[in-house]
């Protein structure tokens, strides 16, 4: 079991960059010496499932961490009944340093943003072909939060059996982004997982996407049933039958290691607390032809280089469409 809290000297502690709000540190109470380290799977209504160990660990956000909030991906100390046996609660003392945050909110005006995973190193961004239709400007807005995010991004393109991903990839292909077409057939065979699969080793990866595009389907061929059991976790049913997804989960992957985190489907992916000037960031075929710009360019005006640059046929129209609409939104919600 790893430790914290171990300091012995007064002026290590003070001048230690204190990341966790402006409260002082309060974790030098000798109790939480013996904190262990754990890794938030789900959070439900303030109870946290953790993975202390090999063990499942239900806990509480302790008083002090203040609003902190503890998300899917966070790896937290945890101190008191650390068994994991029923009905017992632990409490997290601490939440350490991100490695990435990937941010949503409801839609570009809202002021409440939040964290959907922690710790990620990958965005599987999950578009059906068909049944729900693909939404581009769905792709372009997580696109844009994973690179906002520090997140790599791979696309997913599922149920390839109802129909052809060549519009996309006409789109998507040329973006030098890892890309993966699955179909019904390929999920049953095993094929779609053993593909998927091939980019998920030894990283952590969140699974985003439209309601009803297959994420769960595709969590559950990657990670085995005992592994999904470990968690006990039940996703509601819909009053159709149907399962939706209603929070977020890690899952552990066997062999090379990395997790993945199924996440609920979405309808929107607002991005207000993205800075506009970043997304360009996010069209790596149009940034090049940003080169001509003038100055401080919102690449939303009338001297933007990118229109004669796509004219010249350097990439696709549509692109730049998509990007200008997306632009567009964002500079109507900052203008107010
Ligand atoms: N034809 C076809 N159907 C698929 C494929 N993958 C998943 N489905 C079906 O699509 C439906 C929705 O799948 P889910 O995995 O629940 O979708 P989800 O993205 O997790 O949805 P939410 O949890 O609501 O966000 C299910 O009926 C799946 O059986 C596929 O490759 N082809
Ligand atoms: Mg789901
Ligand atoms: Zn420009």
């Amino acid at each position: 079991m790893r430790r914290y809290g171990k300091h012995t000297d007064e002026d290590d502690i003070r001048s230690r960059p204190n990341r966790k709000g402006n409260r002082p540190r309060t974790n030098i109470r000798p109790k939480h010496e013996d904190a262990a380290e754990g890794m938030v799977l789900t959070v439900d209504r303030g109870r946290l499932t953790c993975l202390v160990e090999d063990r499942v660990v239900m806990a509480m956000k302790a008083r002090e961490l203040g609003r902190k909030a503890a998300v899917v991906g966070d790896r937290v100390a945890l101190v008191g009944d650390l068994s994991g046996a029923k009905d017992t609660l632990a409490r997290i003392v601490r939440i350490e340093e991100r490695t990435s945050v990937l941010r949503r909110t409801a839609d570009d005006d809202d002021p409440y943003e939040r964290v959907v995973v922690a710790n990620a190193d990958q965005l599987a961004i999950v578009t059906a072909l068909a049944d729900p239709e693909p939404r581009p400007r769905l792709i372009d807005r997580c696109l844009v939060a994973a690179f906002d995010g520090g997140l790599e991004p791979l696309l997913v393109m599922t149920k390839s059996d109802l129909a052809s991903p060549d519009k996309l990839l006409e789109l998507y292909g040329a973006l030098d982004i890892p890309y993966v077409v699955t179909s019904r057939e390929e999920l049953e065979s095993g094929g779609a997982a053993d593909r998927v699969r091939a980019h998920l080793d030894g990283k952590i990866t969140a699974f985003v996407g439209h309601s009803g595009v297959g994420k769960t389907t595709l969590v559950n061929a990657l990670v085995p049933e005992e592994r999904r059991r470990m968690t006990g976790h039940v996703n509601a049913v819909t009053g159709r039958g149907r399962h939706t997804t209603t929070s977020a989960l890690a899952l552990p992957l066997t062999g090379a290691g990395g997790w993945v985190v199924d996440t609920p489907g979405v309808r929107s992916f607002g991005l207000a607390h993205v800075d506009p000037s970043r997304v360009i960031h996010a069209f790596p075929d149009l940034e090049p032809g940003t080169e001509g710009c003038p100055r401080a360019c919102s690449h939303d005006e009338p001297d933007c280089a990118l229109d004669a640059w796509v004219e010249e046929g350097h990439a696709d129209p549509a692109r730049l469409y998509s990007l200008r609409r997306l632009l567009a939104t964002r500079e109507r919600t900052e203008g107010d």
